[in-house]
């Protein structure tokens, strides 16, 4: 109901009467009033006028899907939002859904209090300032392909990105990179049997609207964010309904056919490690090496020193620069 009113308040020009939203909607004008007091206190601004009705003002910076949904286009990934204010970990909410949950649904959250990296790690997430979500997938593919999801992702955001004028590099397999400082890092996670998978998760966190303020001493040196780029807040709306745009159209293939070329071309062009020397952990190992390129699968190819060639389908990559490794 409340999402009703607010598409009925957006579609206007001018006010609406209490009148005829009660016809609309069959309730009483006492009820449409509570609505409308709800809606004020959720932060959107709502002028009433005795005999003219309402008027919707401005509404609030959340990523709800009533808020988001003027700029998407697709037909099925982030039509359904779950969003919340405050959640430990979007990946951890979306999990506990994820089974019943169709797919394309999305966990939004204003703030993680416990926000995953991979292997552990945390993912800062402080409130309001980010695009903190999850996308439930559920891709009829081969359990041993899920890795190359997480390029998709990496390229929607990369495009989504371009969309608001803002040139960013993917760092393989699951980084944005911009001034040489990180601005978006993804979790993959997956649930699946033998062969078939159950569900996939894939966590997004973009660092839209922080200030330096916000990143802590170990992060301050090697994360940013667009704010910082562009040096005026970015509206999270329409960056998060582009990403989920790019997102849609570029996971289709793949869903249907395992089909990943289109993204392997985004993460190709946009890479920013094709040609680079860089230093591969994985595991406990620890190689050096060139970064050749990135194979159809979305692999990356990488020439060690003695000349071997090794094709990595996960790791953790830093690149050697003037002062160490990115
Ligand atoms: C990642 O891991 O980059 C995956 C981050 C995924 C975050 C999203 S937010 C929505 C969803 N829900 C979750 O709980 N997670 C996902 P990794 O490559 O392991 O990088 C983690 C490292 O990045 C940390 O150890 C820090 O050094 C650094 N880091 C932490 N927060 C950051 C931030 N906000 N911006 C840039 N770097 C950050």
């Amino acid at each position: 109901m409340k999402t009703k009113i607010i598409r009925l308040l957006k579609n206007s020009d001018g006010f609406l009467s209490g009148e005829n939203i009660s016809d609309e909607f069959g309730v009483s004008r006492s009820a449409i009033w509570k609505y409308m007091n709800t809606l004020k206190e959720e932060g959107y601004k709502i002028e009433s006028v005795p005999r003219k009705g309402y008027r919707l003002i401005s509404s609030p910076d959340i990523l709800t899907l009533e808020e988001v949904e003027e700029y998407m286009n697709t037909n099925f990934i982030g039509r359904n939002i779950h969003y919340f204010n405050s959640l430990s970990s979007t990946n951890t909410k979306a999990k506990g859904i994820a089974i019943q949950a169709k797919e394309g649904t999305i966990i939004v959250a204003e703030e993680q209090i416990r926000g995953k990296g991979r292997l552990g790690r945390s993912w800062t997430s402080p409130k309001g300032k980010g695009i903190w979500m999850s996308i439930i997938l559920k891709p009829r593919v081969d359990p041993a392909k899920v890795a190359k999801i997480t390029l998709i992702g990496a390229a929607a955001v990369n495009q989504g990105l371009k969309d608001i004028g803002i040139k960013s590099y993917i760092k393989w397999p699951n980084d944005i990179i911009i001034d040489g400082k990180k601005v978006c890092g993804i979790l993959t996670e997956m649930s699946c049997e033998l062969n078939m998978i159950n569900y996939v998760i894939m966590g997004i966190g973009i660092n839209v609207n922080l200030g330096r303020e916000d990143f802590d001493d170990e992060l301050i040196d090697k994360a940013t964010s667009l704010k910082e780029v562009v040096g005026e807040e970015i509206d999270r709306k329409k960056l998060l309904a582009y990403v989920l745009n790019h997102f849609e159209e570029l996971y289709i293939p793949f869903k249907e056919s395992g089909d990943i070329s289109k993204t392997i071309q985004v993460c190709r062009r946009e890479s920013i490690l094709i040609g680079k020397e860089v230093r591969i952990i994985n595991g406990d190992t620890e190689k050096s090496g060139k970064v050749l390129g990135i194979d159809n699968e979305g692999q990356l190819i990488v020439e060690h020193g003695d000349g071997s060639i090794e094709e990595l389908f996960s790791g953790e990559v830093s690149i050697r620069g003037m002062e160490g490794y990115l």
